[in-house]
């Protein structure tokens, strides 16, 4: 038996985007639909087996009809099966999309909170899964149980947790896995799955987000190809990660270490974004970093004004007002003595006490200079 899967999962269509300017947010929705349109058109062009959607289809219960009518439209352009298994987000409890039976034939979707599964005799494949059906799953389902036909191929479809045994996003820990003996393990609900597939290695993998929506899930975004071959020798599997996206959150690093004049950080940022190669399909976050003079007055909207060419530019502020700093060291008036007193905090390992700290500095050096 040979088969090719699609596996995707935490598309979270519907996400508003709330973060992005008036024009982008829409823009982005759209592409975030776009995005799975071409995940599902890719499936019935290049014929794989079956379509996997490991959970979070949905960003919440909340489903627009727009969506609604996508998704039928899209599933019902597939001459294969859709197997899903309903996450956190878009649990199937009693008012969800999944109960109401509003998806097309070829669309198998578990429901029920147990472990069971769906048979596809024609492919000689069993499909286990389970739903969340509400916000939290606080147990393993798969604790002693086994695939029933362990000569056909046994895939596991499920939204949940490896990475802690007390998660209440359904723990799923890499032992359990293995014991329960599904020939592959095609999960959801980790964003950014790099670290996280690494412990799986052989028994699964994480599909990851097939577009960033903020820049908690830069870098480029995917949905998985699994080819799994399995005969009297055993099992093998190969995966392949297949790009959808258009758009991509980006970060890097302006280091600003030693800079006086603002129109140089701004220029530095600017440059950090060419550097890294960022360009029209990038929404962008520039962290600036390093020791600046105290007086710099750094503005990040005005910084972001210097980045072009890219889809979308935000700057963030992170530099340490200490660069240069011992006229303030040895000044003997209040200012001094604000800078004595925020230089441990300043100098902290915690960044966001580092970050109150230089607020406060900037903030009380304006103050006193009289230009607030
Ligand atoms: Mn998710």
């Amino acid at each position: 038996m040979i088969m090719k899967i699609l596996h995707t999962g935490d598309v979270h269509l519907d996400t508003p985007f709330s973060g992005l300017s008036p024009v982008l947010s829409p823009e982005m929705r759209r592409e975030l639909r776009r995005t799975f349109s071409a995940m599902m058109k890719y499936a019935a062009d290049s014929g794989v087996d079956m379509v996997l959607i490991a959970g979070d289809l949905f960003d919440n219960e909340f489903v627009t009809r727009e969506t609604v009518a996508l998704l039928r439209r899209d599933f019902s352009a597939l001459s294969c099966p859709v197997v899903i298994s309903p996450g956190n987000h878009d649990c199937a409890d009693s008012s969800s999309i999944w109960i109401r039976e509003l998806l097309p034939e070829n669309v198998c979707v578990f429901t029920d909170e147990a472990l069971n599964y769906f048979p596809f005799d024609d492919l000689g494949v069993d499909v286990y899964g389970y739903a969340f059906t509400s916000k939290f799953y606080d147990r393993c389902p798969l604790d002693g149980l086994k695939p029933e036909n362990p000569h056909r191929i046994n895939i596991l479809l499920a939204h949940g947790d490896t990475t802690s045994p007390i998660s209440r996003s359904c723990p799923l820990p890499p032992a359990a896995l293995r014991d329960f003996g599904a020939d592959w393990c095609a999960l959801g609900h980790i964003h950014n799955p790099e670290a996280a597939n690494e412990a799986l290695r052989g028994i699964g993998s994480y599909c990851g987000c097939p577009m960033g929506r903020d820049f908690g899930e830069s870098g480029d975004k995917s949905a998985t190809l699994i080819n799994i071959e399995k005969d009297e020798s055993g099992v093998r599997v190969s995966t392949e990660a297949i790009s959808f996206a258009k758009y991509s959150f980006r970060i890097c690093n302006a280091d600003c270490s030693g800079l006086s004049e603002v129109q140089d950080v701004y220029e530095a940022a600017a440059r950090a974004a060419m550097q890294n190669g960022f360009g029209a399909d990038d929404l962008v976050r520039v962290r600036l970093t390093g020791s600046v003079d105290p007086s710099l007055r750094i503005d990040p909207a005005d910084a972001a004004e210097y980045i072009k060419g890219v889809k979308y530019a935000q700057v963030r502020d992170e530099t340490s007002p200490t660069w240069n700093a011992g006229w303030l060291a040895a000044d003997k008036g209040i200012r001094g003595e604000v800078y004595r007193t925020l230089l441990p905090k300043l100098e902290s390992a915690d960044p966001a006490q580092r970050d109150t700290a230089a607020r406060a500095l900037r903030y009380a050096l304006s103050a006193l200079a009289g230009e607030l």
